[in-house]
């Protein structure tokens, strides 16, 4: 049993010992082969042209509740930030490798594929039955196309998706390995979603959870009858006497911690990278504590905390030895400028207006995070040469 293990494990082994044991007990998703072979070729090709190399994780993490999933648990994250910052990323330089939830929003088209009731809205009929971009929409869709295509064909894009939680996991640590050559110029920015609970697959139905209790008739024939079955060999009790109208089942849900591995990451799989993680909360009072407690257990870099009801209008970069730097978007309510709300405590979100910003915030991010990882490069580059 772990536990008993755990017990008799000196402290700094027990983040090893999880890391092993999770990831034996959690199959890897079935594209992770061919997930890391396009990683290493991406890596490898900016690795030696000494370029920035930027992994971005975006979008939330499912809990699958069954092995063959019908039923899963998710949140709210629709991988805005991920894929907003992947495009400022790319504008400052970096090559982004976007580890995204499949279906959340990507880069350039996220312009597009939330923004109406559908994309086709903004296309029209062209002379001789082509399609083309509504007049209207002509000017920025052409803008974006193009930012789109010089990433793309300059190799400056790589898009990986996961869905569930193991997914993410596996493909996390096999990409912030192959990272290792990028040395101090890897950025790791976790912008992603990911659930602190699961599943253990140990404790996970194999087939879709039944809602009534109609198929435990199958079960009492095949116990009951005198000739061996096998769980496939299921047949129907004629005579059961149970009601004839199914009863309902309620769902109870036991969900396992799912191990913390932000300290694996920053002392064994990405060592030298510089590590960016977002702290999510929606209490004001704790946000600060929060982020730098979590700054205080991993040792690493940065973290950028944000709320849920105000994230797209303010974020406070908590980072070792350095005041606490609250980003925000400039904004007007009822006339006033109110762009120096109290310095240091997150905004009331009450004194916002309705509606989305004018200024996307990752435009103020991602600058602030290029300097503070080009002063990083320099201080291990530094660190390096007088070694
Ligand atoms: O995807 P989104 O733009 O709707 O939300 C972004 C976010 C709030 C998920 C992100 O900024 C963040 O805080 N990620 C880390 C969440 C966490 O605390 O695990």
């Amino acid at each position: 049993m772990l536990s008993d293990i755990q017990s008799e494990t000196p402290p700094e082994n027990l983040a090893a010992l999880a890391e092993t044991h999770y990831f034996a007990a959690n199959p890897p998703p079935k594209d992770l082969e061919k997930h890391v072979a396009l990683a290493r070729d991406f890596i490898d090709y900016h690795s030696a042209k000494g370029k920035r190399l930027v992994l971005i994780t975006s979008g939330g993490t499912t809990v699958p509740l069954e092995k063959q999933t019908v039923r899963f648990i998710d949140n709210f994250s629709a991988g805005t930030r991920g894929a907003t910052s992947a495009e400022y990323f790319l504008e400052a330089g970096y090559a982004v490798l976007f580890l995204h939830r499949q279906f959340s929003l990507l880069p350039f088209s996220r312009h597009y594929s939330h923004a109406t009731d559908c994309f086709l809205d903004f296309l029209r009929e062209g002379p001789d039955g082509s399609v083309v971009a509504r007049d209207e929409d002509a000017a920025k869709m052409l803008h974006v196309l193009r930012k789109y295509r010089d990433a793309r064909d300059r190799n400056m894009l790589l898009l990986l998706p996961f869905v569930s939680i193991s997914d993410y996991l596996h493909e996390l640590r096999s990409v912030a390995q192959l990272m290792r050559p990028l040395g101090p110029r890897g950025l790791l920015y976790l912008a992603a979603a990911v659930s602190d609970f699961f599943v253990p697959p140990d404790r996970m139905s194999e087939h879709k959870i039944q809602s009534t209790d109609a198929a435990d008739a199958l079960k009492k024939s095949t116990a009951t009858s005198t000739r061996p079955t096998t769980d496939e060999e299921e047949t129907f009790d004629n005579f059961d006497s149970s009601p004839a109208v199914p009863r309902s089942k309620s769902l109870v849900i036991d969900l396992d911690p799912v191990p913390k591995f932000l300290k694996n990451l920053v002392e064994g799989w990405s060592p030298q990278g510089m590590i960016v993680s977002f702290k999510l909360e929606t209490n004001p009072a704790i946000l600060v504590h929060k982020a730098k407690y979590s700054l205080d257990r991993y040792q690493h870099h940065l973290v950028i905390g944000n709320l849920l009801s105000t994230r797209k209008w303010e974020v406070v970069f908590v980072s070792p030895g350095s005041q606490d730097r609250w980003i925000r978007v400039p904004f007007r309510k009822d006339g006033v400028e109110s762009s120096a709300p109290v310095a240091d405590e997150p905004v009331d979100p009450n004194s916002l207006p309705d509606g989305e910003p004018e200024v996307e915030i990752e435009s103020l991010i991602i600058p602030a995070v290029q300097d503070l990882h080009s002063k990083y490069i320099w201080t291990v580059e530094e660190k390096e040469r007088g070694a």
